[in-house]
């Protein structure tokens, strides 16, 4: 990157799947990189540096809900999202569009922006770019990224060419109000439905326009994932191989997995912390549902393996206990579990590109996985 102070460093490729590190002032990002949700300057559950514990090198906050509460400027007058939350790794900050449209139900689009109601009050809102871009940075995001819209799932190619074309219009102006911020990184959002000239012409814009890492938006919204494999297989050799490549809102562990196989940097979900709430454990043999009345007497931990606290504290009989009961600790240790899962496995991943054995620990991954709950 031309920004000394914001770096990728690629340290080895095996097949299309890369591992290395972003450097950024906050610290570095290894890549493959999974990121937890943050949503609302938290993420639920966990204390920060119980986050960090599990592995994380970032985490993902969102514009939407921090721009409706507690507000950016009130976030900026308190000395910025890292302090507030008391998180001082590196943050990406997503812009807003994507959360408008999952979350609100009254708004408008036009050229200018979008203007919706407050999910939580009612209130009116907009978001552009230009607004986005000024709460990213009110906010102190290390990682910001353009205003897109995400094409819902299915588009014809008309919609999907207007939306895309739309959203990279969107990302000048992005990259306009952006500037120059030394140390802080712009990533651009490919679109393009499952059109592969349309996500060509897609790349090949944000290209031009030039950004700091460049993400693969809407996938993971109702295709499947044989759909998004496909787009994978050839959407990120369209872009810079010297920049990192982020899929946004991916995914179940078989998605992340298939994603970095097929080139992909980086990547977020909330499906580890929310799964957590819900009583879902991912472990290497697969699903496990702590609510199932077969746990109630097992002595065993969720996975023998695993070194997280609830594996080696508790077992799969309390988990049940203390979730039927709505005890707080079940949320704690089930988000705390899955993270860590999903970290040992962003973890293996990396160990396997570099050692050049990818291919015998994906087919190891898909061994060791026992269809359904177990
Ligand atoms: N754009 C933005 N955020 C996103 C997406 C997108 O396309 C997706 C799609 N899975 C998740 N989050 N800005
Ligand atoms: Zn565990």
């Amino acid at each position: 990157m031309s920004d000394p102070a914001f770096r990728f460093d690629l340290a080895a490729t095996c097949g299309a799947a890369r591992t290395g590190t972003i450097h950024t002032p906050r610290g570095p990002i290894r890549t493959p990189a999974f990121m937890p949700v943050g949503t609302a300057a938290t993420v639920k559950a966990m204390l920060p540096e119980s986050v960090a514990a599990t592995g994380a090198d970032i985490l993902l906050g969102n514009t939407y809900h921090l721009m409706l509460r507690p507000t950016a400027e009130r976030v900026a007058a308190l000395g910025g999202l890292h302090r507030f939350m008391n998180w001082s790794g590196p943050i990406l900050t997503d812009s807003g569009g994507f959360q408008v449209m999952s979350l609100t139900g009254l708004r408008k689009m036009t050229e200018e922006g979008v203007r919706f109601a407050s999910h939580i009050d009612g209130s009116r809102h907009m978001l552009s770019p230009e607004r986005s871009m000024e709460i990213q940075r009110l906010l102190g995001s290390d990682i910001v990224m353009a205003f897109d819209e995400c094409t819902p799932y299915p588009a014809t190619r008309e919609q999907a060419q207007a939306s895309m074309e739309l959203s990279m219009r969107w990302a000048r102006r992005s990259r306009d109000a952006f500037g120059d911020r030394p140390g802080h990184a712009l990533f651009g959002i490919m679109q393009g439905s499952t059109f592969p000239d349309l996500r060509a012409q897609s790349a090949e814009t944000l290209r031009e326009i030039g950004f700091d890492g460049y993400a693969i938006g809407g996938l993971a919204v109702g295709e499947g994932q044989a759909a998004m494999f496909e787009v994978l297989d050839y959407a990120p050799g369209l872009l810079p191989a010297d920049r990192p490549r982020y899929l946004m809102g991916v995914g179940k562990p078989d998605d992340i997995v298939g994603a970095v196989q097929r080139g992909v940097d980086m990547m977020d979900c909330v499906l580890p912390s929310r799964s957590g709430r819900t009583g879902q454990a991912f472990t290497r043999h697969g699903v496990v549902n702590i609510k199932n009345a077969r746990h109630a007497e097992d002595p065993r931990p969720l996975d023998e393996a695993c070194t997280c606290p609830a594996c080696r504290g508790y077992s799969r009989a309390y988990l049940h206990h203390v979730f039927r009961a709505g005890e707080i600790i079940s949320s704690m240790l089930l988000t705390w579990h899955n993270l860590h899962y999903y970290q040992e496995l962003m973890a293996g991943l990396r160990g396997a590109i570099a050692a050049g054995t990818l291919d015998s620990f994906v087919a190891d991954f898909h061994a060791m996985r026992a269809p359904g709950d177990i």
